[in-house]
């Protein structure tokens, strides 16, 4: 969605942000920003978080203009793995068990597993082995655990668009759908960052 912005859209909505006008966003001026556009986050103020700290590249604690158009994919796309989150979440306490992850297999798109090889992917993502799966848990598993697994598989066939565009149809069966534009961002700071 923020790609298909031009720079200009992209500017003004950056400024809309912006209420200080000192050219860059905190999060309490994102979080206000999105709170009052969109009340539907407010349960979700999880998500606005964790977009915030992953679109801020460069660590400083604040969304520069070059940082925005992430800020914006992560927003949409976490929204998503939330509402897939919580229709799963049948009795809402914030954390996914085994029944409700078997139950729910259809909403996070794992068809045809079998009971075993449902255990065997709710085991994958529960990262703590406490039985429950947490919503930081669950977006982990819908992208950094691809995002290494790309980046094994760039080393092996030294094709990383390709190895992406294969876990992208993979990582479908998990998730409705994959901002692939988000992902490929996420990638290439995390290439940064390791360099
Ligand atoms: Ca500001
Ligand atoms: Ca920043
Ligand atoms: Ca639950």
């Amino acid at each position: 969605m923020a790609s298909k912005l031009s720079k200009e859209e992209l500017k003004n909505l950056f400024n809309t942000f912006d209420t200080n006008g000192n050219g860059k966003l905190s999060y309490s001026e994102i979080e206000s920003v999105v709170l009052r556009t969109y009340p539907q986050f407010n349960s979700r103020k999880k998500v606005i978080m964790r977009a915030y700290q992953d679109a801020d590249a460069s660590k400083n604690g604040y969304i520069e203009i070059n940082e925005f158009a992430i800020l914006l994919d992560a927003l949409n796309h976490y929204y998503e793995l939330y509402d897939i989150f919580q229709k799963v979440d049948k009795d809402n306490d914030g954390r996914i068990n085994f029944d409700e992850f078997k139950n729910g297999s259809k909403d996070l798109k794992l068809f045809e597993f079998s009971d075993a090889e449902l255990k065997l992917e709710f085991d994958k993502i529960d990262m703590n082995r406490g039985g429950l799966i947490l919503f930081d848990e669950y977006f982990i598993e819908g992208f950094f655990v691809f995002v290494d697994d790309i980046s094994m598989n760039s080393h092996l066939e030294g094709n990383w668009p390709e190895a992406v565009n294969r876990l992208v149809t993979e990582t479908d069966k998990y998730i409705k759908k994959i901002n692939y534009a988000h992902l490929l961002d996420v990638i290439s700071q995390r290439q940064l960052q390791t360099l």
